[in-house]
């Protein structure tokens, strides 16, 4: 049994994401309850085993005194976690300004936001510099808990200016980053003021690494053509230095999903919810309400369904779970307006006094009651218009291996990428261009009706990429390559 503060056996991996793992709550000068946080990474991470994996971290909470920041620290020691402090106007300025307001619309495509949004949001250089103080900030601490032979790595956008600021405290701490968003055309990277700033710091680190192909090869076009480095098929090179740049697609924990469906209060929530839809086919999306989701859309398209399928009106429900977030920011409460509206208006159109076609509700549900949902699913419906990869989807199959459901998901096109999961699990699903209506209730409409024949081979396709391209291979490649690149440039450096 490992003492504490003795050396693990196994190797250090400091994780730095904006968010901890865990929300923490104050509740009194010096106690706090530690909540687990849902999302994509955490998901992901979970399942890691390889590493004694450390977390840094901003835990989501303003935490202007020394008894609290001292026994939040202690808290969050024993979940492995190491918080950065940040106050409130960093918290606004950076997170909420640039990581929000510029960085995430423009890597989805969705543009730089307009002159009346900055405006309300102070400047762009204001926010730049926050920025990049806060990333200082997570820099710091990384410093103070380094031990030689840990392996740092960086997570999203959030954090491009870490890798520089890491290597400026220390040229030979081993630094990985990663980017869980697409990373666009350098057509478009190339609208941000500050893209040559954050190009050069992220190339500081040894391995740079996205979810699919396409996001790498945008990256080193970006560092060509705005910074006028040379790319090569290992990564971007600047006078002799060669940053590596790969792909790494994500996966998830899928054992802790299929081991889920086995448990007795899950298979009590199944039986609930095939009772509660008996006679009708369950489709489903799960999403964070975000309008790089294609939410609307996806509604907008059952109601086509609907419209020109009278016969499935009262044979089929759709259950849209949305949790809500950035609930603060103006495009976000339009958007839940936008959703409610349009939800409103289709079962008022299609409802009965006994049914309505679409259940939705604005919250997250626990992880139990997440699996009994995918488990008893005919159809999920992923229609993002942008997305890193997508995570649902993965986990709606993992959960399907009794029912055998269908798959509709966000296409990628030979230009255009929708949801990187497509890449991966194209074979097995349906794709569509999420922009296209009629073609999004085309596929709902195949999806219901398709033979089990079918349904089993896609089904298995799908299963077999989601159980082994899994979180746990994900992060071991990712570190077992940052390690293989530093030591190649050791031994580069020596010839
Ligand atoms: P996200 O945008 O958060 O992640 P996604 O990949 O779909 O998107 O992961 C969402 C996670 O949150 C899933 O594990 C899901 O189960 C959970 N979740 C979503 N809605 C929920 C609900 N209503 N109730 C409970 N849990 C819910 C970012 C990028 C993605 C990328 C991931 C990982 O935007 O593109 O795939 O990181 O890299």
């Amino acid at each position: 049994c490992e003492k504490p503060d003795a050396r693990p056996l196994r190797q250090r991996l400091l994780v730095v994401a904006n968010r901890l793992p865990v929300s923490a709550v104050r509740r009194g000068e010096d106690s706090w309850s530690l909540e687990m946080s849902a999302g994509g990474l955490v998901s992901a991470l979970l399942g890691v085993k390889e590493f004694e994996a450390r977390w840094i971290g901003w835990a989501g909470v303003n935490v202007p005194d020394e008894v609290g920041q001292k026994s939040l620290t202690k808290a969050l020691a024993e979940k492995r976690c190491i918080p950065v402090f940040l106050d409130e106007e960093i918290v606004h300025q950076y997170y909420n300004g640039y990581c929000n307001n510029i960085l995430w619309p423009l890597f989805h495509y969705l543009g730089l936001p307009q002159e009346d949004r900055l405006a309300t949001t102070r400047s762009f250089q204001s926010q730049f510099a926050a920025y990049k103080k806060a990333n200082q900030m997570f820099a710091d601490v990384v410093h103070q808990h380094y031990e030689e032979g840990d392996v740092v790595w960086c997570h999203d956008y959030h954090l491009m200016f870490l890798p520089k600021c890491l290597k400026e405290y220390n040229n030979s701490m081993k630094v990985g980053w990663f980017l869980h968003t697409p990373f666009p055309s350098s057509e478009i990277h190339r609208t941000l003021p500050s893209r040559s700033d954050l190009l050069r710091s992220v190339l500081a680190a040894d391995l740079v690494g996205f979810h699919t192909y396409d996001y790498a090869r945008h990256f080193v076009s970006a560092c060509t053509r705005i910074l006028g480095l040379e790319g090569t098929p290992e990564g971007v090179e600047d006078q002799g230095r060669l940053t590596r740049v790969a792909a790494f697609p994500i996966g998830i924990d899928s054992d802790r999903f299929i081991r889920a469906l086995e448990l007795p209060q899950v298979q009590d929530h199944i039986k609930e919810l095939k009772e509660r839809f008996a006679g009708r086919k369950v489709m489903l999306g799960v999403d964070r309400l975000d309008m790089i989701k294609g939410i609307p859309q996806k509604i907008l398209a059952f109601e086509k369904f609907l419209e020109e399928n009278s016969h499935w009106r009262d044979k089929v429900v759709l259950l849209q779970i949305a949790v809500p977030t950035r609930t603060d920011v103006p495009e976000y409460q339009k958007l839940t307006s936008q959703v409610h509206e349009i939800v409103g208006r289709i079962n008022g159109r299609f409802g009965t006094l006994t049914a309505v076609p679409i259940h939705h509700l604005d919250r997250s549900l626990d992880f139990h009651a997440l699996c009994a949902l995918y488990a008893v699913t005919d159809v999920a419906l992923v229609t993002s218009l942008r997305d890193g990869m997508n995570l649902v989807s993965y986990e709606f199959v993992a959960c399907q291996d009794s029912k055998k459901g269908v798959l509709i998901l966000s296409e990628a096109f030979c230009i255009l990428k929708f949801a990187g999961a497509a890449q991966s699990l194209g074979a097995g699903a349906i794709l569509v261009n999420p922009w296209n209506i009629t073609e999004v209730a085309d596929s709902i409409r195949q999806a219901l009706t398709m033979l089990p024949e079918e349904r089993e081979k896609r089904h298995q396709h799908n299963f077999e990429h989601v159980t082994t391209h899994t979180a746990q291979e994900w992060a071991e490649t990712f570190v077992s390559e940052l390690n293989d690149t530093v030591i190649e440039a050791q031994i580069r450096t020596r010839q």
